[in-house]
């Protein structure tokens, strides 16, 4: 594994996310980190350590398209889940979400007070998993008053194009695409993601990418018979507000304050 990547975002750095809507950041926790928050998601997924308040959805793949719906329970003991949310609330994933690094890039891009709009475990399971069309997170679709612009993501296995890595549209954050929600339609995806300007992120277990929120990406299906794992946090100003719902997010820094457990599927997108 290469060195860690230092506890600070670098001015090309800062300027590549800018320009190009990524910047891929490498390693910047231990391996025995990252191995931990394997282990710890499988245990959430098995049900071994249980919480009461966290979205889960099992993968349509999986056939039950009842536990396929996103909502604050269980649904049974897995490793089909394709969606686990508000993992903040785990030590483990908290400790990685607070990533001094983490907390420097937030510090540049959005101010001190930055809160989680959703701390997010995305499986592709063994052989399975579901294909994600074009989008941009949060472009309408998330209903939010200030307009979110970071997600950080994290392989927690080896990406490829065979297992369903990301694949992204470089330079495509600049303008906010969809006319409804966030995925883009048939023509817009036509205009603005056609084949020749497709960036496939393979990455190494435990690589980061700094991602602009509006950066157009999509995923297929994991064809290997092992699961695609990733964490995925979008960071936002602490001051941003659900426009219907008026609802706040859990604040990551300066430190960790927990929200008022919600109701089911608020921060849930439907991709
Ligand atoms: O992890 C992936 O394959 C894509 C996740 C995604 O589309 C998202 O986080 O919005």
């Amino acid at each position: 594994m290469s060195n860690l990547h230092a506890p600070v975002l670098s001015p090309d750095e800062l300027a590549t996310y800018h320009e190009q809507g990524y910047v891929r950041l490498g390693h910047v926790a231990p391996q025995s980190e990252i191995d931990a928050l394997r282990e710890r998601i499988d245990q959430i997924m098995l049900g071994d350590i249980r919480y009461d308040n966290m979205l889960m959805q099992l993968c349509p793949s999986a056939g039950d398209l009842e536990k396929s719906r996103q909502t604050k329970e269980f649904k049974g003991s897995t490793l089909k889940y394709r969606k686990i949310q508000d993992l903040e609330q785990d030590p483990l994933f908290l400790a990685y979400i607070q990533n001094p690094l983490f907390r420097d890039l937030t510090a540049k891009i959005i101010g001190k007070n930055v809160s989680a709009f959703r701390s997010m475990f995305f499986n592709k399971p063994a052989e399975r998993g579901v294909t994600i069309n074009w989008h941009q997170d949060g472009a309408g679709g998330w209903k939010l008053d200030i307009p979110p612009k970071i997600t950080v993501w994290t392989a927690l296995d080896d990406t490829s194009v065979a297992n369903g890595c990301l694949q992204i549209i470089p330079g495509s954050h600049k303008t906010m695409i969809p006319e409804q929600g966030d995925q883009l339609n048939e023509e817009e995806r036509a205009l603005h993601a056609p084949d020749e300007k497709r960036l496939f992120l393979e990455m190494e277990k435990g690589e980061v990418v700094l991602l602009h929120n509006w950066t157009l990406h999509r995923s297929e299906t994991n064809s290997t018979n092992r699961p695609r794992r990733a964490f995925s946090v979008c960071y936002i100003d602490a001051a941003t507000r659900q426009r219907d719902s008026g609802r706040a997010f859990p604040q990551i820094f300066p430190e960790y304050v927990p929200v008022a457990a919600n109701t089911e599927e608020e921060a849930s997108a439907a991709y």
